[in-house]
């Protein structure tokens, strides 16, 4: 293929595709009313957290190795978690802090002092605002609400529409587009409008492998057939986000439900097959009414962090090149690869192979590299590993060609 004909990522996509690792906040009404979907009739007398501490959400998203955050300003239920003008349905109306707290404020400052990208949630589908019912007052009212985020709490990193609940809806998403591009021209715009960054198609937190970078954004609600469609050969650049809540089957938090809470193991999984696939996992951790994390989810995400950390911070060996020779024979069970993507995904089928003492012998046989792939095998002592190209666009560029023993 000509170079020239490989579709490329922004500056923007490609810092955003380093970040790989995001947490997502579901904080709202729904949080004091044991639900998910609030109707939007619930009383703002409800919201009043006791002890809200948005540092604490951002200081363990940190200390968890998680490099960027993301807050429902407003879910479904219309119930908005900062001070707007456009409704009273908001933090304004409640007992915290005498109606004078401001959620998205907290969490934007508390991002800003720890170096925290930030971004917001603001759903389309609206339960509570009567003008909801008539398209362009509605238009009007949610640019108004946008502008007010995008103006207000410094600079963001993602813009996340959520297509639930308006199936069928049209937006005004040129207006939309243009308040984002006029005001936060760096925010990634997650899989609504004109998206830079796209919904893998599931929530579980899992990317189907190969997950090309140039696969057509998904312009539908999320729970459209559309959407699970992969097309591998269209000229946009667009990655997938994987989304996926912490406890099982709720993205904001319950009583008495810390048995939901998934397992290390399956957090690394998700981790293997979200990140391992060259895809960004967006991480659902909720508050709790106390507007904390709770202490299981918290022990959870450290845990998570740590073991991250452990398996691949200390690469046995890293080159740029493909072949990685060994100072001894040395055990091997991980490899990590990285296609230095700022000049397009170029490998379309590699191979993997350790010269051991018996010989050269296959570890993995895959397609795409991307932005990250990550392959595990059962552990092999090798002198050297060697990555074949078996099919490229264009000349291979390699980022990075680590190896581990993990072990266990
Ligand atoms: C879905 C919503 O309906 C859920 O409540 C949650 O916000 C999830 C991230 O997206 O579409």
């Amino acid at each position: 293929m000509d170079k020239k004909l490989l579709a490329k990522p922004t500056p923007q996509q490609l810092a955003w595709q380093d970040l790989e690792l995001g947490m997502f906040c579901h904080f709202g009404i729904n949080t004091f009313c044991d639900q998910e979907w609030g109707d939007g009739t619930d009383s703002p007398e409800k919201f009043n957290p006791t002890s809200l501490d948005a540092r604490q959400w951002i200081s363990i998203a940190k200390e968890s190795g998680f490099k960027y955050f993301i807050l429902t300003a407003k879910h479904h239920d219309g119930f908005c978690l900062w001070q707007t003008k456009t409704t009273d349905y908001s933090v304004k109306s409640s007992p915290w802090k005498d109606g004078k707290g401001d959620v998205v404020a907290e969490c934007a400052k508390a991002c800003e002092e720890l170096d925290m990208p930030f971004g917001i949630y603001l759903s389309p589908w609206d339960r509570h605002e009567p003008c909801y019912e008539d398209k362009e007052t509605y238009d009007d009212f949610y640019a108004e609400q946008l502008t007010e985020l995008l103006t207000g709490y410094g600079p963001m990193v993602e813009i996340w529409f959520d297509g639930a609940g308006s199936e069928g809806r049209e937006y005004d998403w040129e207006r939309i587009m243009f308040i984002i591009r006029k005001y936060q021209p760096d925010a990634m715009v997650f899989n609504l409008g004109a998206p830079t960054v796209r919904w893998v198609g599931n929530e579980d937190g899992v990317a189907p492998y190969p997950c090309w970078n140039t696969v057509k954004g998904a312009r539908q609600s999320m729970y459209t057939d559309e959407m699970a469609h992969w097309l591998s050969d269209t000229p946009d650049w667009v990655p997938a986000e994987c989304d996926v809540p912490i406890r099982k089957g709720s993205w904001f938090w319950h009583p008495n439900d810390e048995s939901s809470i998934r397992t290390l193991d399956e957090l690394m999984d998700i981790y293997y097959r979200s990140v391992g696939h060259g895809a960004t996992l967006l991480l659902n951790i909720a508050p709790d009414d106390r507007g904390l994390i709770p202490e299981a989810d918290e022990k959870a995400v450290r845990e998570f962090g740590a073991e991250i950390r452990r398996r691949f911070s200390n690469p046995i060996a890293k080159t740029r090149e493909r072949k990685l020779v060994f100072k001894e024979k040395t055990l091997v069970d991980h490899i990590i690869l990285m296609e230095d993507i700022a000049h397009g995904e170029r490998i379309k089928e590699y191979e993997l192979i350790a010269n051991t003492k018996n010989g050269p012998v296959t570890l993995v046989e895959g397609s795409a590299i991307g932005h990250k792939k990550i392959d595990h095998f059962e552990a092999v002592k090798a002198d050297s590993l060697e990555l074949i190209v078996k099919k490229a666009d264009a000349v291979p560029i390699i980022r990075n060609f680590e190896a581990f023993y993990v072990g266990g």
